[in-house]
């Protein structure tokens, strides 16, 4: 029995290698060499071809390459009695740590605007705020949210995050379901967007709560595309609402040439790498589930087809 691996970037020596290391007994085969179907018992996959995983008669688990599994969604005909395991693994986290903290950080520290400032030679001070006094919101709490609300706190943010379920993050105000949404966007000048597509997320970087925001709030965006209006946000920018953004996520992706954001200065843009799956560390967790899978037939970050993450 074999694991089968399929990704756009060619990493596929890294890949092998990593399992080597992390699951020696296990058999690795890339995806266009993935011979018998009837051998494959765990997929490795980022968008995969629709109906293939189906074509799979003795799969135990779909292991996702990317935290979001909206990708596998796509498949109208993915197996939906096999467990989808969510990419959960250091690697990833602490790539999106290092993302969130630093567009915080620059845009706690006015650094967009300095920049703008430069293409105008211009030399003017802005009074620099402390953190303690810098309100950051984290939509999302989860896996991602968290770390990211972990490694600001220290820096001396005033820390609150909104998610279905409250939460007890150590310096982190627990904001949980749609009741709260309103007083936790109220309260919040950065706003991280880590929350996963669903149905109840879609469209939620809207002008409703836009407004709901203080005026001149910053936005950073870095969990999918769809949570965003985009006529509400560029709406929101030209009123003044929103002060800029960071967006590394788009409704199209790649994000086509002609697109308005492209040439827009009050937003910094990054195509969707905010973080990316660490072959070593991701091998690693996966080997770890699929053990625990064979002591205890449960494996840890299922994806729940009601909740829809
Ligand atoms: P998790 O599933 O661990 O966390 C999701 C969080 O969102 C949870 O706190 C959950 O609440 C909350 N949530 C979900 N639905 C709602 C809702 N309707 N109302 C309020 N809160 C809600 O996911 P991860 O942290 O691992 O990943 C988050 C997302 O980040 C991914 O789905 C992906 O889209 C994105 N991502 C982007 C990357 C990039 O490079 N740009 C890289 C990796 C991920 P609760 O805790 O109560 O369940
Ligand atoms: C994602 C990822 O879900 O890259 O975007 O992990």
């Amino acid at each position: 029995m074999a694991l089968v691996y399929r990704q756009d970037i060619e990493r596929g020596s890294a890949w092998e290698e990593a399992f080597a290391r992390h699951a020696p007994g296990l058999e690795v085969r890339p995806w266009h060499d993935r011979g018998d179907p009837a051998d494959i018992e765990f997929a490795l996959v980022w968008k995969p071809e629709p109906g293939v995983l189906r074509s799979f008669p003795n799969l135990r688990a779909i292991f996702s390459l990317g935290a979001g599994v909206d990708h596998l969604l796509a498949d109208p005909e993915l197996p939906r009695h096999v467990p989808v395991v969510r990419m959960v693994e250091d690697g990833l986290t602490a790539g999106m740590v290092e993302f969130v903290v630093m567009r915080v950080l620059e845009h706690h520290r006015f650094m967009p605007t300095y920049a703008r400032q430069r293409e105008q030679h211009l030399w003017r001070e802005i009074h620099q705020i402390a953190a303690s006094e810098r309100k950051v919101g984290i939509l999302g709490l989860g896996e991602l949210g968290s770390a990211c609300a972990r490694a600001l706190l220290p820096l001396g943010f005033d820390l609150a995050g909104w998610s279905r379920t409250p939460k007890t993050v150590e310096g982190v105000r627990s904001f949980a379901g749609p009741a709260a949404l309103a007083p936790f966007l109220a309260r919040t000048e950065i706003l991280v967007c880590l929350l996963p597509l669903t149905p109840e997320t879609e469209g939620i970087l809207n002008a409703k709560l836009f407004a709901r925001l203080p005026k001149g709030a910053i936005l950073i965006s870095v969990g999918r595309g769809g949570h965003m209006v985009e006529a509400d946000f560029l709406a929101a920018l030209d009123s003044g609402q929103l002060a800029e953004a960071t967006l590394d996520v788009y409704a199209e992706e790649p994000l086509p040439p002609e697109h308005p954001f492209w040439d827009d200065p009050r937003i910094v843009m990054t195509p969707h790498i905010a973080s990316m799956t660490m072959p070593d560390t991701a091998a690693k967790s996966i080997a770890d589930n699929i053990a625990q899978w064979r002591r205890t037939g449960r494996f840890d970050y299922t994806f729940d087809f009601d909740l829809g993450y």
